[in-house]
């Protein structure tokens, strides 16, 4: 298993539509790991393939208190999600040190592959619900900041150019 790096805002590669997964096979099996590692090294709760610069429809969760209950969603896709909203204070491993409230379904339902291959569904509310949606959004190139207004995004475009030189 390794540790991947993971890009952080404004890099382009985030705003990649990742393909569908051909093949739970073993190199999708290995992925899952190093992007399990990763996550639970930067205490995460979620990650999605767009964020290690890979551009295929896998993200892994795991919102447990004890984090040893994964869950894997090969070509995730939601089947429902709830007309009721919440607004959420959300943070972004690709955003590291900023959050904001963001206003997404309170439920929804998920159906997806497991890493056995097999279809599997599930039904979200609270925190796994916004994890899923926010997850969901890195596969489609979507980064949360996008959902805030013009003024908030650019003062933190400008903060992460700033911490990535260094400066
Ligand atoms: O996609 C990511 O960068 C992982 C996010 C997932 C997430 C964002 C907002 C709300 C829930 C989950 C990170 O886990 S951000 C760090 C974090 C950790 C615990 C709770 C909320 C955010
Ligand atoms: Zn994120």
């Amino acid at each position: 298993m390794s540790q991947l790096t993971i890009l952080r805002y404004p890099d382009p590669r985030l705003h990649t539509v990742a393909k569908p997964v051909a093949a739970v096979d073993a190199r999708l099996k290995s992925l899952v790991q190093d992007m399990l590692e990763t996550m639970y090294e930067a205490e995460g709760i979620g990650l999605a393939a767009t964020q290690v610069d890979v551009h295929e429809r896998l993200v892994v969760i795991d919102v447990s208190e004890g984090r040893d209950q994964p869950l894997v969603l090969i070509n995730p896709e939601i089947l429902w999600a709830s007309d009721q909203t919440q607004v959420n204070d959300e943070g972004c491993l690709s955003v590291p040190g900023i959050y904001d409230g963001v206003e997404r379904s309170s439920a929804v339902k998920v159906q997806a592959l497991g890493l056995d291959g097999k279809q599997q569904t599930h039904e979200a509310e609270g925190l796994l619900a916004v994890c899923i949606q926010h997850e969901m959004d890195h596969l489609i190139g979507k980064v949360f900041v996008q959902y805030l207004s013009p003024l908030k995004r650019n003062r933190i475009k400008t903060k992460m150019v700033k911490q990535q030189k260094g400066e």
